[in-house]
């Protein structure tokens, strides 16, 4: 059985023992019931449906100010008396979830979820990819949806899934890849039956199924062409809409990674993203679905001696033109940062581009370049900081949604490294309101998944998790300059392991200096991409933050930092502190031993050593690197190899 995550039994305690009453008709409210039934068998409350009869102290009910919206919920808490009040069946799901949440003690107010969807998209095959495997860039196990080409029907392990997901947040769900292959095509026709039925599991918590889909399904199902303009493909999505509405009636859309990375797109028919996007969105727009139309469009055949072509411009030049030119119902789906998931970039140039568009900003829950779910490395801090703007653009105000792709897997503890189910949590909590301190959601993750935690587990949680996100950046790709990672797999050191491949991701180190030059001056250009203030502040070396000196600028090792040392010294003593933290961290998890379930003590023990492992390679490596180059001892004369 699965681990229960933030939502153990003892979790419920607050709200279990209470009198409840409950009003309202309907499958939420229905959902509503059943949990607060469970919770009330264990702790000796009791739930009644209805109005009036015996007196409660937890009073949940329809009925509350439309101004709320879909989910948000308002709650009054006087003398022991409680008051739950939304507009509709699904605040009131969430109204409770934050009871569970926060207890009632500090949750006077109305709360509503900062945008309409928070979405979570998993990238499951349904065969085993013969290189990803059944999740691509997936670090916990199998699928919980498909395993080696068949269904799991797991349905109570997808049911507890689905808890967790809207027990934080989230409510809109992609099952399968964005790299669609032959067989994920079928699960659009032919294999709609077990998107339907995950769909009916999901549906209970106030999650929306979606289905990532090939921009060439006509061609895959005998059409021969999936030219936008064509009648006959057009009416091929129609139709084909058709029958998966009347199959899931609440299905949510399509998300589509096209001209990207080798998957199909309008481009080989001489059309633009936004004829592709349109073409979906038309058969969608019927039934009230939407489409995710994914910006990560790159040349991934680039030559490494042409400097001109800067693969962090890319989106920004295919879709500004677009602006405006997409239907109602595209979401623009744009990766936080202009390359792919480093452990720092600055914000996406495009995010802050397109005001005539709806843009969802898509983060990266699986720890695909942040230490692959081996490293401890809770990353709401950097989705905090990009989302509050402390960089770059503050995101929060540009985003319409927020996408993230999923770190969960058919793994007992749900993410292979049992404190990676932090950042999951967080992510729908950053979600529904991007406000909320990194340090505080840690905290209430700690309290729901450690009941009853003693301060010195709580403290010990906080030492190694707080500023694990910056620990590992210091250990691996010095300032913002990104990869430096084992091509292939990701994972490990490889200083040059990108910087003569096709795929855009360089250094450009040399003996004189490291870093790229993206500026206006003399660069790609991308600095001048952002809007005022940052353009300008990009372009200059002297006020350019320091923690993305490389990203923008080609810089000389003895160029002095904001921060005040050279580049080849911060190297230097990041790599070793970097290091020296990681050590640190598996010391404060040895005070815990006996404190943890020892399972969950146990798994995260043997990460950790692995975790040390791998930062020591990367200080080792890193530093080794910098150090042949640039034949700049360490001020302080400390052991490179
Ligand atoms: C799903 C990166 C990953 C790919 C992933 C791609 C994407 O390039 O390495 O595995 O493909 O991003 O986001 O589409």
């Amino acid at each position: 059985m699965n681990d229960a995550a933030w939502l153990p039994p003892e979790a419920w305690r607050a709200i279990g023992g209470r009198r409840i009453r409950v009003t309202g008709r309907g499958l939420l409210v229905d959902t509503v019931v059943d949990e607060l039934r469970r919770a009330c068998a264990r702790f000796g409350g009791e739930v009644v449906r209805g109005p009036g009869g015996k007196p409660c102290d937890l009073d949940l009910g329809l009925g509350g100010d439309d101004a709320l919206g879909p989910e948000g919920y308002e709650l009054t808490a006087a003398d022991e008396h409680t008051v739950l009040r939304a507009a509709h069946p699904h605040g009131l799901l969430h109204g409770m979830f934050h009871l569970v949440r926060l207890g009632d003690a500090s949750s006077t107010g109305t709360f509503r979820p900062a945008v309409p969807r928070r979405m979570l998209d998993h990238w499951d095959n349904v065969d085993v990819h013969p290189v990803m495997g059944q999740v691509e860039r997936g670090y916990a196990g199998g699928s919980l949806f498909w395993h080696n080409g068949a269904p799991r029907r797991d349905l109570p392990r997808v049911t507890a899934y689905a808890r967790l997901l809207t027990a934080c947040g989230i409510n809109a769900v992609t099952l399968n890849n964005v790299n669609v292959h032959a067989t994920e095509a079928r699960l659009l026709t032919d294999r709609l039956g077990e998107v339907a039925e995950l769909a009916g599991v999901f549906r209970r918590y106030g999650i929306r199924t979606h289905l990532s889909v090939s921009f060439a399904a006509p061609v895959l199902h005998g059409l021969d062409t999936a030219d936008p303009a064509d009648e006959r493909v057009r009416h091929w999505w129609e139709s084909t809409t058709v029958d998966v509405y009347a199959t899931i009636p609440d299905f949510g859309g399509y998300l589509v990674k096209a001209d990207s990375e080798g998957q199909p797109g309008p481009f080989t028919y001489g059309r633009s993203h936004a004829d592709g996007a349109n073409l979906l969105a038309d058969a969608l727009a019927p039934h009230g679905g939407v489409v995710h139309w994914r910006a990560f469009v790159y040349n991934h055949r680039q030559d490494w001696r042409d400097r001109g072509v800067d693969r962090a411009r890319a989106a920004f030049d295919h879709f500004t033109p677009h602006d405006g030119a997409f239907r109602e119902n595209v979401v623009l789906q744009v990766k936080h940062g202009p390359m792919d998931f480093q452990a720092r970039e600055p914000a996406a140039p495009l995010i802050a581009a397109m005001p005539a568009t709806r843009v969802g900003v898509e983060f990266q829950v699986t720890q695909e370049y942040t230490g692959q779910q081996r490293h401890v490395c809770y990353l709401a801090p950097m989705w905090s900081e990009l989302l509050r703007g402390v960089h770059g653009p503050a995101l929060a105000g540009f985003a319409a949604e927020f996408v993230a792709v999923a770190n969960t897997g058919d793994d007992p503890f749900w993410t292979g490294h049992p404190l990676a189910q932090a950042n999951l949590y967080a992510y729908g909590r950053l979600g529904w309101n991007p406000a909320l301190e990194p340090a505080a959601v840690l905290d209430e993750w700690v309290t729901l998944t450690f009941p009853g935690a003693p301060a010195r587990l709580r403290d010990a949680l906080h030492a190694i998790m707080d500023d694990s996100w910056r620990t590992y950046e210091r250990y691996t790709a010095p300032l913002g300059v990104g990869f430096m990672v084992r091509p292939g797999h990701h994972y490990g050191p490889d200083v040059d392991g990108y910087e003569y491949t096709r795929w855009g991701t360089y250094h450009h180190a040399d003996r004189d200096g490291v870093g790229v030059d993206r500026t206006v001056a003399t660069g790609t250009g991308c600095a001048g991409l952002y809007p005022p203030p940052w353009a300008r502040i990009y372009e200059s070396p002297d006020e350019c933050p320091d923690e993305l000196a490389l990203f923008f600028h080609h810089l000389p090792y003895q160029h002095v930092l904001t921060g005040g040392g050279t580049v080849i010294q911060h190297i230097y003593d990041a790599h070793f502190a970097g290091a020296r933290e990681a050590a640190e961290m598996r010391e404060r998890w040895a005070e815990v031993a006996g404190l943890v379930p020892p399972e969950k003590y146990e798994r995260v023990r043997e990460l950790l050593d692995e975790q040390v492992r791998s930062a020591e390679e990367w200080r080792d490596q890193i530093n080794t690197y910098f150090f042949r180059k640039s034949g700049v001892p360490d001020a302080k004369g400390r052991r490179i190899h």
